[in-house]
């Protein structure tokens, strides 16, 4: 009887400590599959050659002479990118749309006699060409009379009605935190609740972007960098975006017990500013360059937002398009072969060796995952050595995050050990590079797990020597 009891109460605590598990909204999930998209920093200040313009810039500084966004989309899907988020409103103000809440808006402007509208412009590119269409919206506004008061809370809710009622769906909607007053400066108290709540209800499924989400998390830098060790869950209880947001460090690797599923994001531009400077021309990252910030943001479980600024002539600058172009080149050869689809997957349970297809099935996404209810060894087995450099192991996150610590085993002909791989979190993607070795066996033990881990997929790869990271 007593027996029975702890059955039963050991039983409903791990029902109850599963029920309190974070998982991934369905949003969040197919928001972690887009991987790769591009950031389009296009305003007042793509003109007078700032970061952070004032909010005083004249409207009719705005005046692309060429505005062509559906060359950005073209460019984007020749770079794989999968989808544009726009800064409709940066911090001095500007809306690159006739916002009946601002007079500081392309209505104002020569550009088109007033009568243009970038979002409309991108947000119908964006559907003829097959991509998911976002918006940024900076909160910190240095033009709007209302800025300072509460009424700017309202400005700002009804400005995001604008974007969601005319121009949706809008796939991302981007908070920026970022805000520069001065001791002297306009101090806004935000209602972040009611903006959460507007979003909520006039698009639901819209993934919402901020330092601390709801939906998505800044990296904690603007380097595209994500941390080796990264839990898309986090502590947000207490913490508010901007000032009020939690330590870089934080941000970057998340936090492992983490109550809220809020994954990161890895912001980062092509060149040196994020918006278009003539001087910057000749400074734009190398697909090499890009390929490294890949491995280590896609590479290690979060999604690249590369941004990509138009020139003032409204148009992509072919140093831009070009190393795009380049970058998806590697990326297609480099991942073209994954050589374990020609090995056979294997598990080690208490019992011996058995085959495990599922493992190397070529199915990224699998409800079928490995589950490795111990911890158990998986691994891939060829019939002949074979070079590889580089792992990609992918997590199935659709009932939570688990795999807290992993080692790799990289076997030869022999069964000698030739290296040992050590490392924590594996998320969405994980990819480990390394100097070439020959193998004949590569085993993955996950050494320590909050809930048994699914591994939907293990790819193994033969990458340019000169690629592996850095
Ligand atoms: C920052 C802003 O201050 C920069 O201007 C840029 O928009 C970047 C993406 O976010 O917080």
């Amino acid at each position: 009887m007593k027996q029975l009891f702890f059955w039963l109460a050991y039983v409903l605590l791990q029902i109850h400590a599963t029920a309190q598990t974070p998982k991934p909204s369905v949003q969040q999930l197919n928001w972690q599959g887009m991987e790769f998209y591009l950031f389009a920093h296009f305003g007042p200040n793509t003109f007078t050659n700032k970061e952070w313009g004032h909010g005083d810039e004249p409207e009719d500084i705005f005046n692309p002479t060429h505005l062509d966004c559906r060359q950005w989309c073209r460019v984007a899907k020749a770079a794989g990118a999968k989808g544009i988020i726009i800064t409709a409103k940066h911090h001095d103000g500007f809306c690159l749309w006739p916002s009946k809440y601002s007079t500081h808006t392309v209505r104002e402007s020569k550009w088109r006699n007033g009568k243009g509208d970038v979002l409309k412009e991108l947000s119908d590119a964006c559907k003829e060409y097959g991509l998911r269409f976002g918006v940024y919206i900076s909160p910190w506004d240095r033009n709007h009379p209302d800025y300072g008061t509460d009424k700017y809370n309202d400005v700002f809710i009804n400005m995001m009605k604008e974007l969601f009622t005319n121009y949706g769906p809008i796939w991302e909607l981007w908070w920026d935190g970022a805000n520069g007053e001065g001791p002297n400066g306009k101090k806004q108290v935000y209602d972040w609740a009611r903006f959460r709540a507007t979003v909520k209800k006039l698009s639901p499924n819209t993934v919402v972007f901020s330092d601390v989400g709801p939906h998505i998390r800044w990296v904690g830098n603007e380097r595209g960098i994500a941390g080796t060790t990264n839990w898309n869950t986090l502590d947000t209880a207490g913490f508010t975006a901007g000032l009020g947001a939690p330590s870089t460090d934080t941000l970057n690797s998340g936090n492992k017990f983490g109550k809220a599923w809020v994954p990161a994001e890895c912001d980062v531009s092509i060149r040196p500013g994020w918006f278009w400077h003539k001087e910057e021309d000749e400074k734009v990252k190398t697909p090499a360059e890009l390929f490294q910030l890949y491995l280590k943001s896609a590479g290690r479980g979060a999604n690249l937002l590369l941004n990509v600024p138009p020139t003032e002539t409204g148009r992509f600058h072919t140093n831009d398009s070009a190393a795009l172009v380049d970058f998806k080149k590697l990326r297609d050869e480099n991942f073209k072969n994954n050589l374990a689809l020609k090995a056979s997957g294997f598990l080690i349970p208490h019992n011996g060796k058995v085959a495990c297809p599922a493992l190397n099935d070529g199915k990224t996404v699998t409800t079928q995952a490995i589950k490795l209810t111990e911890l158990y060894t998986v691994g891939i087995q060829f019939k002949q050595a074979t070079t590889v450099n580089c792992i990609r192991l992918r997590e199935d996150l659709s009932k939570g995050q688990n795999a807290a610590a992993f080692v790799i085993h990289l076997l030869n002909e022999k069964q000698e050990l030739v290296k040992e791989i050590k490392g924590t979190t594996i998320g969405n993607s994980r990819i480990i590079s390394f100097p070439a070795q020959q193998v004949t066996t590569i085993q993955l033990k996950i050494t320590e797990q909050k809930r048994p881990t699914g591994i939907a997929e293990f790819e193994l790869y033969q990458i340019e020597e000169v690629l592996i990271e850095k």
